[in-house]
């Protein structure tokens, strides 16, 4: 993984220095597009004494990095040359009045199908830091991703030290069988999916894996520089640890947003976010390497990944010694499994960077209430089998306020915008769950989810709060919730069940955290707020893709506003079709 695959943007940019804009508006920030070819292929790949042939882009795996300016127009041709149906969704960019090319399939556009293509074509505006792409289709991401690097824009520099080497740091899970496979078997018995068989560090599963030592990720560094690692975590299912030996990481930003630096030994990250942080290399070549290692945090009721992926620090010597031969490699620490209290710490200490330049523009009043309870549930099983769910009689289901949301055979934002909604959705989505229960105490006796196209609907620059509340129907467990087109502001989580009189008490109004993923707490509540300026249908989901899956996913509806810039662009002609 590099940064050095720049697009080919140099004609525009000569032709934007010859009609001298840069010299007639000092301090202007010059913003180009950049054009990308994305061809979906197979490739071979060997982990773990195991070969796939597995689908990847530009025959990368990972794939390449998107990078682009704050401001900059993307146009990324995909081109599928699999069997599969696929799509690309451009995780965090937050498409604004561009949602035809958010990519969840279904919700915003019927799949690419095979030797066909669709071009997405973007501007990323408002957004620095760290984003990445992944396929949005089935599980198609597990294979199917890589990193969107956004630099800030011409002569801003970063608000913290600037970095000698900027290095992706991609966490993805490996599974020696189709993840295809996988997740369709677990849906026809109702059983938890299969677990992967190992995590990776930029595909790689490393040391710590039988018949893997080969295939271990090392970072070389020269000591006493400044590196900046864009961290993200592309794992299908499990949020992570991860730390390096002997060193403190500095995080300066997550989800694209910057964040109050602060230091930390371990870091949490849930699939779907991003994380930049700043590693200081000691002063001198130590005689010794360093394991860098991620592994699950978990609290659920059944099985997962518990294994451990490791990558290597090593420190480039000075030419002019003989290299080291026999070094000492150091562990780091990492918190148990079931660290929620650890995790809850961690979360808190994100704060917006929140200046004058990096504004926190959280809403202060706000229109709309949302309280949803989120987590596993069941639904029965189908007469005359038997099912592999909690029970022999039940399968596994998930839900937002008891609905375990259906995708439609159609593109719901297709069907919005033409009209055509009829039979396709509706837009009662219940803004509070229908019969409450105690959600984090005794589960209720029927635990059956029901299945439904629901939308909310919101006019144009809505104000919206929305709690979500973890459920222990099936045990306590966190769930990573994303929300598309928008970032919002984390005004509160804590423990227990929502207190709607105490709570707001203690929200942050002042410097809260931005995101597009945050995990709502194993038992607890997670309560955030967003301007809904973006006309569009918005998918929010757990980015844990069993439960997606298992139907913990809804979406919003955001009506145009009344302005010519408030509106949805008119579909782009090339529009796959369903
Ligand atoms: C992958 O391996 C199979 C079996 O060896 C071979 O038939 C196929 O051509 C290979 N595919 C690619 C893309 O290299
Ligand atoms: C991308 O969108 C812009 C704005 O709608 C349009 O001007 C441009 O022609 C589009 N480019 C491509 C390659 O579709
Ligand atoms: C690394 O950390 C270990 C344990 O914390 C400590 O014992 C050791 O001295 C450190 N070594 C180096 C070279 O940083
Ligand atoms: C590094 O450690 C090894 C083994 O502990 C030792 O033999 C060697 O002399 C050390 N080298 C340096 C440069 O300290
Ligand atoms: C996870 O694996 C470790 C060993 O690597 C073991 O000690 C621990 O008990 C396992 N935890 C769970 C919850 O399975
Ligand atoms: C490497 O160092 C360890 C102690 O640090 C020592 O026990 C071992 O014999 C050394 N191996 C080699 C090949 O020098
Ligand atoms: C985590 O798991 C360990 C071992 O199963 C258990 O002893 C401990 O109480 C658990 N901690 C939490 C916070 O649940
Ligand atoms: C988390 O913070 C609370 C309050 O400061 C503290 O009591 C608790 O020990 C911390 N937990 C961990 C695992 O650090
Ligand atoms: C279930 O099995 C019984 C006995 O084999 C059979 O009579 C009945 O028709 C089956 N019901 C369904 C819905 O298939
Ligand atoms: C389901 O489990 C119950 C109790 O464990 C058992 O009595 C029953 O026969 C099972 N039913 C089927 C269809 O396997
Ligand atoms: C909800 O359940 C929890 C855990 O059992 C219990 O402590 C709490 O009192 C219950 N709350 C209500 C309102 O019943
Ligand atoms: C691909 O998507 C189209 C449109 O929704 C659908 O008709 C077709 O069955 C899908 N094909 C596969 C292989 O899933
Ligand atoms: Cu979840």
């Amino acid at each position: 993984m590099g940064l050095h695959q720049y697009p080919s943007f140099a004609p525009m940019r000569a032709l934007l220095l010859a009609l001298g804009v840069i010299l007639l508006f000092p301090g202007f920030s010059e913003s180009i597009t950049r054009h990308y070819t994305f061809n979906i292929g197979y490739l071979n790949v060997t982990r773990l004494c195991h070969t796939r042939s597995i689908l990847s882009m530009n025959g990368r795996f990972p794939g390449p990095s998107l990078i682009a300016r704050e401001g900059d127009r993307v146009v990324v041709k995909v081109v599928n040359h699999v069997s599969n149906n696929v799509t690309i969704h451009w995780h965090g960019v937050r498409q604004i009045r561009s949602g035809w090319f958010d990519g969840p399939s279904y919700v915003t556009q019927c799949p690419i199908q095979t030797n066909q293509s669709f071009t997405y074509n973007f501007t990323i505006t408002g957004q620095r830091g760290t984003l990445l792409w992944h396929a949005h289709h089935s599980w198609l991401r597990a294979t199917l991703y890589g990193p969107i690097i956004i630099l800030p824009k011409h002569n801003t520099s970063y608000p913290f030290e600037k970095p000698y080497k900027e290095i992706p740091i991609l966490f993805g899970e490996w599974f020696n069988v189709d993840p295809e496979a996988v997740i369709s078997q677990a849906l026809q018995t109702g059983g938890g999916p299969n677990v992967s068989d190992a995590y990776t560090i930029n595909g790689l599963p490393g040391p710590l894996y039988n018949c893997s030592s080969k295939d271990t990720y090392r970072l070389k560094v020269r000591p006493g520089k400044t590196y900046l690692l864009r961290i993200i975590n592309a794992a299908l299912n499990d949020e992570l640890f991860f730390s390096i030996a002997n060193h403190t990481l500095i995080v300066v930003e997550g989800d694209a947003s910057y964040v109050k630096p602060f230091e930390t030994d371990t870091l949490f990250i849930t699939p779907g976010q991003t994380i930049n942080v700043l590693l200081k290399t000691k002063p001198y070549s130590p005689n010794a390497t360093y394991l860098m290692a991620a592994r699950p945090y978990f609290t659920g009721r059944g099985t997962f990944d518990n294994s451990t992926v490791a990558g290597i620090l090593e420190y480039k010597q000075p030419s002019h010694h003989s290299p080291l031969k026999n070094l000492t490699l150091f562990k780091p620490t990492l918190p148990p499994i079931n660290a929620t209290s650890w995790v809850a710490n961690f979360t808190k200490k994100h704060r917006s960077l929140a200046n004058d330049k990096f504004p926190a523009n959280v809403p202060r009043k706000v229109d709309k209430k949302f309280f949803f309870a989120v987590g596993l549930g069941t639904s029965p099983c189908p007469k005359n089998t038997t099912c592999q769910g909690p029970t022999n009689t039940t399968k596994f289901a998930a839900s937002v306020n008891n609905i375990s949301f259906a995708l439609p055979s159609v593109s719901i934002l297709q069907s919005y915008y033409f009209g055509k909604s009829n039979g396709v959705y509706t837009t009662d989505f219940p803004a509070n769950p229908l019969n409450p229960f105690n959600y984090t105490g005794t589960p209720p006796n029927n635990t059956n989810v029901s299945n439904a196209t629901k939308l909310v609907v919101l006019q144009y620059n809505t104000s919206v709060e929305v709690v979500l509340q973890d459920t222990s129907i099936l045990g306590a467990e966190s769930h990573p919730l994303h929300l598309h087109g928008f970032d919002f502001f984390i005004v509160g989580q804590g423990f227990g069940n929502y207190d709607p009189n105490k709570d707001p008490n203690n929200f942050n109004l002042v410097d809260p955290v931005q995101k597009n993923t945050a995990s709502v707490p194993a038992g607890g509540w997670l309560a955030f707020r967003f301007l809904a300026d973006n006309p569009g249908v918005w998918l929010m989901h757990c980015h844990l893709d069993v439960h997606t899956s298992w139907g913990l996913r809804m979406a919003w509806l955001v009506l145009n506003g009344p302005g010519s810039d408030q509106k949805i662009q008119p579909p782009p002609s090339d529009l796959p079709k369903c």
